[in-house]
């Protein structure tokens, strides 16, 4: 339960999980795809060479390989994308936490506004519940991506964006600054800490 995740792909919430099976449905379809081709492929090498005109059997390979095949691929990666997009917009609940987190040239200040908390690199969360993250930063821009929960959203220094994420279990991810922001932007870590909602209770309750 420290450092480094395997991020993306090993993921810890509904956000990071829409987007996995996308990346696995569409690794899926190139593989299955690209064996396909390939065997096709050597058949046609295989085979005697002839000349002229296609024959109807292979008109029929033309039509399906070339329009249906890809109608029907991008048509499933389509729809994955569009369930993922609506798990990703999704609006938490009323009363959900809201934690600012505000990057500075070269670090993230982290703000509980209702609970009058602040850190500095540290973020905590509770599992199970949705919460609230506003964007936004002090200077240039910069980018907040916490992988195994989910998407990235940038950080502008003239504007608010709003992130909804939710962990399912407790863990410790460290990530960083997902933007280049200047000279020290490589030394601008986050450390990310889901615990359970007691857990959670009790540390901001020592930091206040
Ligand atoms: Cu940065």
């Amino acid at each position: 339960m420290n450092g480094e995740g395997t991020g993306s792909l090993d993921p810890k919430g509904p956000n990071a999980e829409s987007i996995a099976d996308t990346w696995w449905l569409m690794l899926g379809l190139g593989v299955a795809v690209f064996v396909l081709f390939a065997v096709l492929l050597g058949v046609g090498l295989f085979r005697r060479g002839r000349t002229g005109e296609a024959a109807p059997s292979e008109r029929r390979w033309i039509v399906g390989g070339g329009v249906l095949l890809p109608v029907v691929v991008l048509v499933v990666v389509f729809g994955s994308t569009v369930a993922a997009m609506r798990t990703l917009s999704e609006d938490a609940p009323p009363g959900a936490l809201v934690v600012e987190v505000t990057g500075h040239q070269w670090f993230f200040e982290v703000d509980y506004p209702a609970e009058g908390v602040s850190t500095v690199g540290e973020l905590h969360l509770p599992v199970g519940q949705p919460v609230e993250f506003h964007l936004t930063s002090a200077d240039v821009i910069h980018s907040f991506w916490v992988p195994e929960l989910g998407g990235k959203m940038d950080m502008l220094p003239d504007g608010v964006n709003v992130l909804v994420l939710e962990a399912d279990e407790p863990g410790e991810w460290g990530t960083q600054c997902a933007e280049f922001c200047g000279l020290e932007h490589a030394t601008m870590r986050l450390t990310v800490v889901a615990e359970t909602p007691a857990d959670f209770a009790a540390w901001i309750e020592r930091q206040q």
